[in-house]
């Protein structure tokens, strides 16, 4: 059987993207619809050897589509998400807009794929890319010990501000190379040669948005709401990949051999972990442009008798994004048959 597929944000940097996982992985396409604003409808995208016209999302009629995967922003997965699933389409939203509401799963595939067992609203929620690669290395940690606590720090790349994002420390970056002042639009201050400990907006309690989506969704997709869980949230100047210094604190002692052996094993994970120059996974040299969830820097916390850390990377438009979107859409499929 094969299937309609809408891709909502077809054009930005995590729709494109989901646009060569489908193809790669095969997914059984029937007709590929890739939609957009009107500014770049009648443009034509690759689809493997195909070029396929992008529609206006705002005239297009859903009738028919059985997945839509939206990732346009939040108000637009607001605004049409419901509509879509009204038409009769699963629709898999890679903004925040549903994230913590109680009647749409937060599913990522390798840790809690059993709640999308019930989809009641026709929507499914994919978690932010930073909450992503982290519940990716800890689930099987949490399974086996509990995880009473979590501090973690990010190092996230532009290219999870979307392709404006990437734009600004292009240019910047050339800019400051030819001695000419960055022009900060998409980031609140210079972010080439700069790091910006502020992602997504500020909330009452001091942390930003972004720091919270962290809270919310670990406790939501472990379904722990025990978990602490202690973010600080920084954007670096690195096109692909964040990357995450993450120090937990667990129930019961697991050892550094224990949590290797653990993590070797898990689903989605390669555990890169020498203790020589070079032996650790960093955007550049091991997450860019793959699917895993890369982990090094296993050790024993000196200062607490059951911490370990770990330093964790991942493709943010990958598996942070396009590629769980993906799968959770092949899931769906494979509960329905
Ligand atoms: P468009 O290319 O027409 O602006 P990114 O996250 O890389 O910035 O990409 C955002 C995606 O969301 C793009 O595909 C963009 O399409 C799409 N988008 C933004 N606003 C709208 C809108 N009002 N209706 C439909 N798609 C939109
Ligand atoms: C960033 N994590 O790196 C954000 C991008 O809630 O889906 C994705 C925001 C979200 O800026």
């Amino acid at each position: 059987q094969t299937y309609t597929v809408a891709v909502v944000g077809a054009t930005g940097a995590v729709g494109e993207v989901m646009l060569s996982i489908l193809h790669e992985r095969g997914f059984p396409i029937k007709e590929l619809i890739p939609l957009a604003s009107a500014r770049s409808a009648g443009e034509k995208i690759d689809f493997g050897n195909q070029k396929i016209v992008v529609r206006d999302l705002a005239t297009f009629d859903p009738k028919g589509v059985d997945i839509a995967l939206f990732s346009a922003g939040g108000s637009i997965s607001k605004e049409y998400g419901p509509k879509f699933a009204a038409a009769g389409a699963i629709v898999i939203d890679n903004s925040s807009a549903f994230r913590y509401d109680d009647d749409v799963p937060l599913v990522v595939s390798e840790v809690n794929p059993d709640a999308l067992k019930n989809i009641p609203r026709g929507i499914v929620a994919n978690p932010n890319c930073s909450t992503m690669q982290m519940v990716v290395a800890l689930a099987p940690i949490h399974r086996a010990v509990g995880i009473e606590r979590i501090n973690v720090a990010t190092y996230q790349s532009v290219s999870g501000g979307g392709r404006s994002g990437m734009e600004e420390l292009g240019k910047q970056t050339a800019a400051i190379l030819g001695f000419q002042e960055p022009d900060p639009q998409r980031f609140p201050v210079q972010i080439a040669f700069n790091l910006i400990p502020h992602i997504d907006e500020f909330m009452d309690n001091g942390y930003t948005k972004e720091e919270m989506k962290l809270v919310w969704e670990t406790r939501k997709i472990l379904g722990d709401e025990n978990i602490q869980v202690n973010p600080t949230a920084v954007r670096v100047p690195v096109f692909f990949g964040h990357s995450e210094a993450v120090h937990i604190e667990t129930r019961n002692k697991i050892s550094v051999a224990e949590a290797r052996a653990l993590l070797e094993k898990a689903p989605g994970v390669v555990v890169v972990d020498d203790r020589v120059p070079g032996g650790y996974p960093t955007p550049v040299t091991h997450a860019s442009g793959q699917d895993p969830v890369f982990v090094g820097r296993l050790r024993e916390d000196v200062s607490h008798p059951r911490g370990l850390d770990m330093w964790v990377v991942s493709d943010n438009i990958r598996k942070g994004a396009a590629l769980n979107a993906v799968q959770l859409a092949e899931l769906v499929l494979k509960n329905r048959a």
